[in-house]
């Protein structure tokens, strides 16, 4: 990946977290979105309301331990652009739909997920979740974590054995999902954030995305996504898959039933 274009993606981001206070906020976001199915209606709206903020592409490689322990604990854990990604559910899924109950109307179809980029983070949280499976218990230190993320083998086949993957592999975790999306961005004047994606598995989705801090007005942002699937004429009570379902519907049929069936998808 060319400096240029990682600057140029990584464009929307560095617009919103500018407005945050402190570098801790930027690594640990909160992302609520809804996914939509685009067609020629709501994309010539798109086109009149939103600023087009670029068209780029990317590949995603996502990792789990070969029993899925941590997406079927709602952790999802990727490699995009190089750089790793951590989205954690806010509540652990079974306590969330105790104390709130079935979610109702537009809040049903929007996710909400603390996001984690930074590398130290990512491996505490997982030694967290993954607990007495976790063989290599030495915390990362900032320091080598930036020399394991810059390492030149990302993204190539094998990886697994580079050092960037060391980690990684001490907690057994293998990729299990590979695919590439051209994305093209619109913003808002309120801060959404429309992206129409296209994966080379022959898939495409809508998301409209709010990024907030956390303890930031989850309401508000849920207003805001309200808002704009109306102004886009997205209409429906039903959810929308995302890319990463609709992979595991296609690849992992019997993994995708089992999250399925745990309401986690
Ligand atoms: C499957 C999944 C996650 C991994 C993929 O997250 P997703 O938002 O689909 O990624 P992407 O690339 O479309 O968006 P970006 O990260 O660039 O904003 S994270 C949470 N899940 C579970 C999940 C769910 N239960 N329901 C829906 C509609 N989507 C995802």
């Amino acid at each position: 990946m060319s400096f240029e274009v990682y600057i140029f993606t990584s464009i929307y981001r560095e617009i919103y977290f500018t407005t945050l206070a402190s570098e801790r906020e930027r690594e640990m976001s909160i992302e609520v979105e809804r996914k939509f199915v685009g067609d020629a209606n709501s994309l010539k709206i798109l086109e009149a309301i939103g600023v087009f903020a670029g068209q780029y592409q990317f590949q995603d490689r996502y990792f789990d331990t070969p029993q899925f322990d941590l997406t079927l604990r709602d952790f999802w854990l990727r490699q995009r652009k190089g750089c790793w990604e951590l989205k954690c559910p806010l509540a652990p899924v079974k306590e969330a739909r105790k104390s709130q109950g079935e979610p109702s109307g537009a809040d049903k179809l929007c996710t909400r997920y603390q996001e984690i980029t930074n590398v130290p983070d990512i491996h505490l949280k997982l030694k967290e979740v993954l607990k007495r499976l976790v063989k290599n218990e030495k915390t990362l230190t900032t320091e080598s974590c930036q020399t394991l993320i810059n390492h030149d083998g990302l993204g190539i086949p094998g990886m697994n054995n580079t050092p960037d993957m060391f980690w990684a592999s001490a907690m057994n975790l293998v990729c299990f999902a590979e695919f590439t999306t051209i994305r093209r961005t619109f913003t808002l004047d309120d801060g959404v954030h429309i992206d129409l994606d296209e994966a080379d598995f022959g898939y495409s989705v809508g998301e409209i995305e709010v990024l907030m801090p956390e303890g930031g007005d989850m309401q508000a942002a849920l207003d805001k996504i309200e808002r704009t699937a109306k102004k886009l004429g997205v209409t429906g009570d039903q959810g929308v898959d995302g890319k990463l379902s609709v992979y595991l519907q296609r690849n992992y049929p019997a993994h995708h039933a089992r999250l399925l069936s745990q309401h986690i998808l």
